[in-house]
């Protein structure tokens, strides 16, 4: 395989940094963001803090009477998350950020990888001076910062771009992976939270090098098979996973006029077993897992009817869908009077599929611990 050149952009400080652009004159001073559970004044969590309120020691998670106790007699501003208004901005930092990627993934509300392979010839030199460009235009454009990390891998950008914040670029070649990742702290890799950190410590496993050169087989017993292959592979600097852009569309549907008005489940479903046929493919095509399934019914009075339900996973399976459909439309002439004349299919809450089973992400989700 060639070599890539792949980047992360993560924005800086992002919640509590939208708070100080829309609130000039806080400026300079400790920034909290908080989750406020409703419970009492101050219950609830920190979302995230701007890098005065850290050097305080205010972090992500903390609750916010321990910041508040951090930053007493601090002229400090706390500020309720504002959801709405980041993803705005969010939208508008991916807007950017996408004009610069040969192939963008929105991988967070603040972070994206950009393969840039092309564009930068595969030259890590060209990437770090895209990488100037994009900070300067993040800057004049929008008054923010952002940190960036440029490897060969989404594995290696990702931990690069925890290396120097807030404002940070660092760039580690394909050549440089082994020798820049091994001295780091093993809790900096995806999926090494601070419980399976502690039983790394526990074999004597402090730093990523250390981690590569650990026993597999050893390491196969204490974490299992596919999660010791996983960090084997992640310490020794692997990663295959491409960088793919997110399916752009919300839902896929097909809707077709019945032969003749009818409240015939097994006539209604001939028709309807097509349409999720059609959609099927659609599915395959664009790699995408749905979750949500629907039915639309147009009756002979013209009245349109909608009816959905969320599955447990996503997934692209035909039969799924199938079986779905036919239940909802079921239930909805039981409950309903009248014929239908047209009836279509929809699949909503899309995901793209993860081809292999080693993605990072998948990882992530079941190693938070
Ligand atoms: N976030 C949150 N709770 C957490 C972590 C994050 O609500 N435990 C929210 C607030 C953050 C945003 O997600 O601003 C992005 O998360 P990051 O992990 O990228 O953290 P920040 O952008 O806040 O800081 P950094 O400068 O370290 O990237
Ligand atoms: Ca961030
Ligand atoms: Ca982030």
């Amino acid at each position: 395989m060639r070599t890539r050149v792949v980047m992360l952009v993560d924005m800086d400080y992002f919640f509590a940094q939208c708070e100080e652009l829309r609130n000039p004159a806080i400026s300079g001073k400790p920034v909290v963001v908080c989750v406020f559970s409703g419970r009492s004044e101050i219950s609830g969590a920190v979302s995230t803090a701007n890098y005065v309120a850290r050097s305080y020691g205010v972090k992500s998670g903390m609750p916010i009477y321990s910041a508040k106790r951090k930053l007493e007699n601090v002229d400090a501003a706390f500020f309720p998350v504002d959801e709405k208004y980041y993803e705005d901005i969010s939208a508008r930092v991916m807007n950017i950020l996408r004009t610069y990627a040969d192939i963008f993934e929105q991988a967070g509300i603040d972070e994206a990888f950009l393969d840039v392979t092309q564009k930068t010839r595969g030259q890590f030199q060209e990437a770090t001076e895209l990488a100037n460009k994009i900070k300067e235009e993040l800057k004049t454009q929008l008054k923010l910062t952002c940190s960036i990390g440029i490897g060969p891998n989404k594995l290696v950008a990702k931990v690069a771009s925890d290396e120097r914040k807030p404002d940070g670029l660092t760039v580690v070649g394909a050549e440089q992976v082994q020798e820049y990742l091994s001295p780091l702290n093993v809790g900096r890799l995806l999926g090494v939270g601070s419980k399976t950190q502690e039983k790394m410590l526990g074999l004597g496993i402090n730093t990523v090098g250390e981690l590569a050169r650990y026993d597999t087989q050893k390491l196969k017993e204490v974490f299992g098979k596919a999660m010791s292959m996983y960090f084997h592979r992640v310490a020794l600097g692997i990663d295959d996973e491409s960088v793919e852009e997110k399916s752009e569309a919300e839902s896929f549907s097909r809707i077709a006029t019945l032969k003749q008005d009818s409240s015939d489940l097994n006539f209604i479903m001939e028709t309807a077993e097509r349409l999720c046929s059609e959609i099927h493919s659609t599915i395959v095509n664009e790699k995408a897992n749905f979750k949500t399934v629907g039915i639309i019914i147009i009756l002979k009075d013209l009245s349109t009817h909608t009816r959905s339900r969320t599955l447990e996973n996503p997934t692209n399976s035909l039969e799924l869908l199938k079986k779905n459909i036919k239940e909802l439309f079921e239930k909805f002439f039981v409950e309903t009077e009248g014929e239908a004349r047209r009836v279509g299919v929809r699949v909503s809450n899309l995901s793209k599929e993860q081809k292999s089973q080693k993605q990072l992400t998948s990882f992530i989700q079941k190693s938070s611990g």
